[in-house]
């Protein structure tokens, strides 16, 4: 009986295994090199590629490149190495600005991302939208969705935004030993929207509404032949009850047709300030979110993702071992994740001191983190596999 049992478990977990190494992007045109990130980005085998929002483009004491054209990273300054994944937001293209909303110029952004495909590193694009209604910013609680998404009387404006992304992603490709290549891209809109403080959150936008606005996102890119893009989706960890996490993590799910990576974001589990839990017992739902998001995923043949996180001014000198990557490598099932992305090093130049989640050289954090940086089971650029082939 126990012998039946056991042979089940094992052909099982073979079909599983299987099937997840032949899971499919959401479009059939997507390029070779998209194709191929995906596939590999499943197969990482439990290591985890660390990722930096903002890493090349400023940090917490520095901005931009150097007039030799090389790049800087606080990543590179503690460990001689970029991260594996580069975040980046286009939060103001679709007001024809030459910078986005955190002052970094569309086309500095091109150079960063290029730089980071040429070493095998992976770029992945967020977008605090603007209201293409009143232009207004993000973080503000008014019902613009219905008026976009198709029906509504300003889908036309959306459109406009979404082709100034369209002419952006249509400038991000190299040649390549003679051959025209398009960078791969981890396109992650409309994020946190479980959470009240975007304008496409809930609340003020139905659950109806969002996914129709997800869906026409995903069609429309599609329909403009941007076959270099990986969809991802990523509510946010502190708006999901972690006893009913299957329901609540896919509030807004546009189905597996509209999706290829499972993420989430999450400060919660983290050491963030609203969250009144003990830090053990944080840790413990962090494992727990975790084991369930890749656990959701592989029932998909999806890839998971930590799409966004961190503790805000990494007050704790051991967060990196003893919370972070200690919640992502706890077990087999959270160390399926892809990657995971800390967010930006603010420049404190522009007066907001403390907004930075990475570490930087002159951190007390920085031997921890450059310890974590040599566990092999970690994955910077300098280690990073090739995804492209
Ligand atoms: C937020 C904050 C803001 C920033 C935005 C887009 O989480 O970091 O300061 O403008 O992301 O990067």
């Amino acid at each position: 009986m126990k012998k039946i049992a056991t042979l089940a478990l094992i052909v099982s977990s073979l079909t599983s295994l299987y099937t997840f190494a032949n899971s499919q992007l959401i479009n059939p045109e997507s390029t070779e090199e998209t194709k191929a990130l995906y596939k590999n980005l499943a197969k990482l085998n439990g290591k985890v590629m660390f990722g930096h929002e903002d890493s090349l483009a400023y940090g917490a004491k520095w901005w931009g490149y150097n007039s030799d054209g090389s790049f800087n990273s606080d990543i590179k300054e503690v460990t001689g190495s970029l991260p594996a994944v580069f975040g980046l937001d286009i939060g103001g293209i679709g007001l024809g600005n030459e910078k986005n909303l955190d002052e970094v110029k569309f086309s500095d952004y091109k150079r960063y991302i290029k730089e980071v495909f040429r070493l095998g590193g992976v770029n992945t694009i967020s977008w605090h939208m603007y209201s293409p209604i009143d232009q207004h910013h993000s973080w503000v609680k008014n019902s613009y969705v219905k008026e976009l998404i198709p029906g509504g009387k300003h889908n036309t404006e959306l459109k406009s935004y979404l082709d100034a992304f369209v002419a952006f992603n249509e400038d991000l490709k190299v040649t390549i030993d003679g051959k025209k290549v398009w960078i791969p891209i981890i396109f992650r809109p409309w994020h946190e929207h479980n959470g009240d403080w975007f304008w496409w959150g809930k609340g003020h936008t139905t659950e109806d509404d969002y996914i129709a606005l997800w869906k026409f996102t995903v069609d429309y890119l599609k329909d403009k032949n941007q076959n270099n893009l990986i969809f991802a989706f990523s509510p946010d960890r502190s708006r999901m009850d972690i006893d009913d996490f299957d329901k609540s993590y896919q509030y807004g799910y546009a189905g597996d047709d509209y999706v290829d990576i499972l993420g989430y974001d999450n400060y919660w589990d983290l050491g963030h300030k609203a969250n009144t839990l003990s830090v053990s017992e944080q840790q413990k739902q962090f494992v727990k979110s975790l084991e369930k998001l890749t656990d959701l995923a592989e029932s998909k043949n999806k890839v998971s993702a930590l799409t966004e996180g961190g503790q805000e001014g990494v007050t704790e000198d051991r967060f990196w071992s003893e919370r972070f990557w200690a919640g992502v490598f706890a077990n087999h099932k959270t160390s399926r994740i892809s990657y995971a992305l800390v967010w930006r090093n603010n420049n404190e130049d522009n007066g907001k001191k403390g907004h930075y989640f990475a570490t930087f050289a002159q951190e007390k954090n920085a031997p921890d983190f450059l310890k974590s940086y040599q566990n092999s089971k970690t994955v910077f650029i300098k280690n990073i596999p090739n995804l492209y082939k």
